[in-house]
């Protein structure tokens, strides 16, 4: 049963002293102090469609042009923000965990880059990068952060408007192969890239304390770690402004936002 109350901040500063592999998973509310709309939140919609109705590859089959308006939109969102106090506190425990010999690993649901921004190198995208694009012909794989992408997204992808269909030639093409780009992103209803399942796997199967940070823990495969872990007795501590199906599974549940609270567990002089 999860704890009550955050005054067990102090056991959980000690446990996590003692803890010599700590993996972190982050969703959508780790990124909201830094003005990114989550998904489930009020910021989930976009135009009259919703986040997940457009992160799908039948979407994009179905009309690549506002797919890519979309994502377009988000990157021009994104690339306006700064990581918050919760992606540096985690930067910043990876170093000091590093300097003592112990891991430190965060895997992240989001496609925002922020902690990439803050420093974090022990890091797992598992769903992709907003800034990252692949080929649906070659495959072939690049980071891409202009702004805009190309030419035909230029002031494009607004919430509020509903410009012509952009035709497909002048959507971002393959400088290899000429083929039309997609995000490098993992879609509803596609599989996790099987290298990153096998870093995850090797993390997991390390790790000795697990903090689940800003997810509303519903979606598969990352939403079902906590209770892995849990079944193999690995202390689990949830930081969210709501509860959530990992709630129950946790040791501790610490309510308040992630940038108040990480701050609070992982600074520095964790006695
Ligand atoms: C898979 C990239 C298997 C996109 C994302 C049909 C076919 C196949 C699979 C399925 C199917 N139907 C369902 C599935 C499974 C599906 C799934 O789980 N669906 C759910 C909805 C039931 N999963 C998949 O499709 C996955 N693939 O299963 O493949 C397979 C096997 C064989 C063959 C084919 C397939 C792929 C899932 C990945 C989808 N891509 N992102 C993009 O970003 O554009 S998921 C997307 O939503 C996010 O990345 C994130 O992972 C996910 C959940 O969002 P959260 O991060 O949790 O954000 P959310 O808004 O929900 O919650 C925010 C939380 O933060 C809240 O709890 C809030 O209280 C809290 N919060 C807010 N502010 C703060 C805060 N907390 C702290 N501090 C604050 N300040
Ligand atoms: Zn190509």
């Amino acid at each position: 049963m999860a704890s009550t109350t955050s005054g067990k901040i102090a056991e959980f500063r000690r446990l996590l002293a003692n803890a010599r592999s700590v993996l972190v998973l982050t969703g959508a509310g780790v990124s909201a102090e830094s003005g990114v709309p989550t998904f489930r939140g009020s910021g989930g919609l976009w135009r009259q469609y919703r986040a997940t109705d457009l992160a799908t590859l039948t979407a994009f089959n179905r009309s690549p042009s506002l797919v890519w308006e979309f994502y377009h939109y988000r990157r021009e969102v994104v690339r306006t923000k700064q990581p918050n106090k919760a992606h540096i506190a985690l930067a910043e425990a990876e170093k000091r965990f590093e300097k003592e010999g112990k891991r430190f690993n965060v895997i992240t649901q989001n496609v925002d880059g922020l902690h990439r921004k803050a420093g974090s190198k022990n890091l797992i995208e598992m769903h992709g990068n907003l800034f990252v694009v692949r080929c649906t012909s070659c495959n072939f794989i690049e980071e891409n952060t202009s702004s805009p992408i190309c030419e035909s997204l230029r002031n494009r992808g607004l919430p509020d408007e509903n410009g012509p269909e952009i035709d497909e030639k002048d959507l971002p093409h393959c400088r290899k192969c000429r083929s039309l780009l997609r995000p490098h992103i993992v879609w509803f209803g596609e599989q996790i890239w099987n290298d990153v399942l096998e870093k995850i796997e090797k993390e997991i199967q390390l790790c000795d304390l697990f903090l689940v940070v800003g997810t509303s823990s519903v979606v598969y495969p990352a939403a079902g770690y906590a209770s892995l872990l849990s079944e193999r007795s690995i202390l689990v501590a949830e930081i969210n402004i709501e509860t959530t199906p990992s709630t129950s599974i946790a040791n501790y549940h610490f309510h308040g936002p992630a940038a108040q609270i990480l701050p609070q567990l992982l600074s520095t002089n964790v006695n």
